[in-house]
């Protein structure tokens, strides 16, 4: 990771930065392949892509008025990931183990405000981005010199691949600090990911996806009505999220082969653990169809779990009662 004097690079590393990177520039240098995407309808049903949040993702300024520059930060879920692929599991995503069990928009939030703390220039003021406003967080990140978009659509950074949240401070002045240089790419002739998707939702000349096919909108987003996109049961038992793309990327295997420690979960979460890996998936859908839609989501406040709620999960469960990790 770089060193500035005006970020302290070991309070970084303790937070689980990975890597960060600094721009001035507001526009997004891929917005005409968001805008195309949005325009040949890839983003359905996320419909949030569409709405007048849209026109908000063309300028950091139509979000944050006083915007002058940003700081870009990547926090890992390495280690969670690397747990997740050696163990027996019920299939969930990285990100929703890797802040020690915690909704990665809280714990991140916190993260960022104890890094904005740190920062020593006077009436610096800050906006926090991670996943929920409208920003292209993964362009943020290219323009800041962290990465080049895959043919996964994933932001890939060259050093620790891509099991990362990509989250930003948005300030209202510039820093003495050298913009960060814009990567360029190295799939190469690789197409792993896309031979590995089994619903078949990667573009890869695009380097986009069909939403509509992707597991993780599935399974995490449009959690009550639709039904599983095709290919689904092909899978290796997503019950939460999606990786696969990831896990074949040829990029990730160095930073995982680097992984040293346990997975970390919050004394408070600590259920999770027995939930995803202890029960088998009978006696976890026995155990939601006994709960209140209530008080399940009360359970899991605070994680990433509680979204899909009793019906998302009990759908999510069943989609995978006929798949090839049955036996969980
Ligand atoms: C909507 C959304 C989704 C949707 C759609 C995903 C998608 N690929 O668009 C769904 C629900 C499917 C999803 C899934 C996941 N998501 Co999501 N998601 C988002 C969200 C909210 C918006 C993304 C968006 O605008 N997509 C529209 C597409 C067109 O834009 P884009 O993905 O940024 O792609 C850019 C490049 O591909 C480039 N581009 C496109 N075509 C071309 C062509 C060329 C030649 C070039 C050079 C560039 C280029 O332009 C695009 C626009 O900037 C962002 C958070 C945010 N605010 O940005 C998180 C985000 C992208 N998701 C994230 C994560 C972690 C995931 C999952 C891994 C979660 C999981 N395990 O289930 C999966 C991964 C699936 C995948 N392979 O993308 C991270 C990605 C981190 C990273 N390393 O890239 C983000 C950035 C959240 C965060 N703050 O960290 N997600
Ligand atoms: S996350 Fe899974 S379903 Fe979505 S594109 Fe990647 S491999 Fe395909
Ligand atoms: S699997 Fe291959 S093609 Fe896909 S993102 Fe990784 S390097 Fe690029």
């Amino acid at each position: 990771m770089k060193e500035s004097p005006i970020l302290n690079g070991k309070l970084l590393r303790e937070l689980g930065v990975l890597d960060w990177g600094y721009t001035e520039e507001p526009i997004p240098y891929s917005l005409k392949h968001f805008e195309k995407w949005t325009d040949d309808s890839l983003h359905l049903p996320l419909n949030y892509l569409s709405d007048h949040r849209r026109e908000m993702r063309r300028d950091l300024r139509h979000v944050f008025p006083e915007f002058k520059s940003a700081l870009v930060f990547l926090f890992s879920y390495q280690s969670a990931k690397k747990w997740l692929l050696d163990e027996k599991h019920h299939s969930v995503a990285g990100y929703t183990l890797g802040f020690e069990g915690e909704d990665y928009h809280r714990a991140l939030k916190a993260r960022l405000t104890t890094i904005s703390e740190s920062i020593d220039v006077p009436d610096l003021k800050f906006f926090h981005t991670i996943d929920a406003q409208p920003v292209l967080e993964r362009d943020l990140a290219y323009r800041a010199g962290l990465g080049w978009f895959g043919k996964n659509s994933m932001l890939i950074n060259q050093k620790e691949g891509s099991y990362f949240i990509i989250a930003g401070l948005l300030l209202n002045k510039k820093l003495p600090i050298e913009q960060g240089r814009l990567d360029v790419d190295h799939c190469g002739q690789c197409t792993a990911c896309a031979d590995a998707c089994p619903t078949d939702a990667i573009d890869i000349q695009t380097r986009t996806l069909q939403a509509s096919k992707c597991i993780s909108t599935f399974t995490i987003e449009i959690f009550k009505e639709a039904d599983a996109p095709e290919g689904f049961n092909d899978s290796r038992g997503e019950v939460f999220g999606c990786d696969i793309c990831q896990d074949v990327c040829p990029w990730n295997r160095k930073p995982l082969a680097r992984v040293i420690g346990e997975l970390k979960i919050k004394e408070s979460f600590s259920y999770l653990k027995v939930w995803l890996f202890e029960w088998p998936k009978e006696k976890l859908q026995a155990f939601i169809q006994n709960e209140s839609n209530r008080s399940f989501r009360k359970k899991l406040f605070g994680t990433a779990f509680d979204r899909p709620g009793k019906k998302g999960w009990l759908k999510n469960l069943k989609a995978k009662i006929n798949s090839s990790r049955n036996d969980l």
